[in-house]
């Protein structure tokens, strides 16, 4: 098109990291995508293309093929490239090197929503278990896995006098005293999915019921490590207001410094799950483990820890993992006024809805135990919530939430100060009192409840989805 702005390559460079606005090209299209930068939900490792061609990147990180995407991009269009600059019609681009060139070899029973980065949920068949194993716990992972060698990792801690201490993981080990808790880990996406479906379409990977994974982890506590840094835990200073996290790959988070001196918080520099080696997906070869707390929170490959006035200034503290009302949509979203996500709500899901047939001998000893004798339903899940609130009740009902049961809490080795990890639970009901829906709903030991409704928490992110988790009943015949 001829009318359009024609725009030199020299130009598109001139706007690169440090220009006030900037620029990038895709195909022969230049946007301006300044505004757009502190909303990238990868951060600032954009600011690695801007001044160039955003296309090779594009196609390593293939999270961006979507349609909400290009329009993102479309909407800060200014003109086309010169084609005087054009080579066989394209724009020439640079070779970038393959930043998930680390990545691991994945089971394949993890179901992925995205590959670059990794963004793939535990299947329901392996959420039935107390611990999920390692090979299908769910993955969230902004970027790529970063390169880490165990042997020469250093984990630096800062504290807020400018103080600096180091430690290996051969440190880590021998200086303190080991722990194991069981504590499950939760994304603020979980379900999200189901606020798509049941309200309107919210921003995300659209997450079914396994955005969250239980497992054993075995570590130290960071409140041994900070009082070891010369952080005084009994008088602590003015300026010490909030832990940062800082991961190998470029991600970072924060907690409030209460949480992470809490004697009964729990809040480990984790090693080991499950009786192995953190995997590379988890962190390896440490991680934070904050137990209780959004799950954002537990920064994987963990090389420096700030303890300070501020929490991070990293995009997932203070752009992302953030609540709206109703009515919010991105664009008049006040990310500096709402408060970032910490300990989450109560939460509970059916993962296995299945007939039982009294003519099976393993069913029969199933329903024996529920003093039933007729074919029936059982249902299965999982249920938790935030802050190490333990769950005290949880309510099914097989006829879309006319008629309520108490589902059997299952009974389970948990381990640490509070209810980290969560409560599996099962129910039964004979099958002519099955409806066409089976809902859930949990009550943690602060009587929190569960909304019934998913509208009135819609939010843009869809962060924080636990209304009743509703599946369809279909008679296997
Ligand atoms: N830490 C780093 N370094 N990089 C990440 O992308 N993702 C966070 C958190 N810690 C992330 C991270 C998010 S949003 C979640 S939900 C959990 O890790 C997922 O942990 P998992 O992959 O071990 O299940
Ligand atoms: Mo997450």
């Amino acid at each position: 098109d001829s009318s359009t702005p024609k725009i030199r390559l020299t130009e598109v460079h001139q706007h690169g990291r440090d220009a006030e606005t900037k620029w990038v090209t895709k195909g022969t299209r230049v946007y301006d995508i300044t505004d757009w930068i502190p909303g990238h939900p990868g951060g600032e490792v954009i600011l690695r293309a801007v001044g160039g061609a955003i296309d090779q990147y594009w196609n390593i990180f293939s999270i961006h093929k979507k349609q909400e995407v290009y329009d993102i991009l479309e909407s800060g269009y200014i003109g086309d490239v010169d084609p005087q600059d054009l080579v066989d019609g394209r724009v020439p681009v640079d070779h970038v090197e393959d930043p998930f060139k680390n990545d691991p070899k994945r089971d394949k029973k993890l179901m992925v929503l995205s590959a670059r980065p990794c963004n793939a949920e535990s299947p329901e068949e392996e959420l039935g278990s107390w611990c999920t194993p390692n090979e299908t716990f769910y993955v969230r992972n902004h970027m790529w896995v970063p390169e880490m060698g165990a042997g020469n990792h250093k984990l630096v801690i800062e504290l807020p006098d400018g103080e600096e201490k180091e430690y290996t993981l051969e440190d880590l080990k021998a200086k303190f005293q080991e722990v194991k808790i069981t504590a499950t880990l939760q994304c603020s996406g979980n379900r999200r999915k189901h606020m798509t479906q049941e309200a309107r379409s919210a921003n995300g990977l659209q997450w079914g019921v396994g955005a969250i994974s239980n497992a054993e982890w075995k570590g130290v506590r960071l409140r041994d490590l900070l009082a070891d840094a010369g952080l005084n835990l009994n008088d602590l200073p003015e300026d010490a207001k909030h832990a940062q996290f800082m991961g190998a790959e470029a991600y970072g988070a924060s907690i409030p410094i209460d949480k992470a001196v809490d004697k009964r918080g729990d809040v480990l520099l984790a090693y080991e799950m499950n009786g192995q080696p953190l995997p590379p997906d988890h962190g390896y070869p440490m991680r934070v483990l904050v137990p209780g707390t959004v799950a954002a929170r537990s920064v994987k490959w963990v090389n420096r820890i700030v303890v300070g006035e501020e929490e991070s200034t990293s995009q997932w503290q203070r752009r992302d993992y953030k609540c709206f009302g109703p009515n919010v949509c991105a664009p008049q979203a006040k990310w500096d006024e709402a408060p970032a996500i910490q300990e989450m709500p109560v939460q509970s899901a059916i993962t296995s809805l299945r007939d039982i047939s009294c003519h099976s001998a393993t069913d029969r000893k199933l329903l024996q135990v529920y003093g039933l004798e007729e074919d029936s339903v059982a249902v299965e899940g999982y249920a938790w919530s935030g802050g190490g609130r333990k769950i005290v009740r949880v309510d099914i009902s097989a006829d879309d939430g006319r008629n309520w049961h108490q589902a059997e809490l299952l009974l389970d080795e948990s381990r640490g100060s509070k209810a980290w990890a969560w409560q599996r639970w099962r129910w039964l009901v004979p099958r002519w009192q099955a409806g066409q829906y089976f809902v859930v709903k949990a009550i943690d030991e602060a009587n929190n409840v569960q909304p019934a409704e998913y509208e009135p928490h819609w939010n843009f992110r869809g962060n924080l989805t636990n209304s009743w988790h509703r599946v369809e009943y279909r008679h296997m015949g």
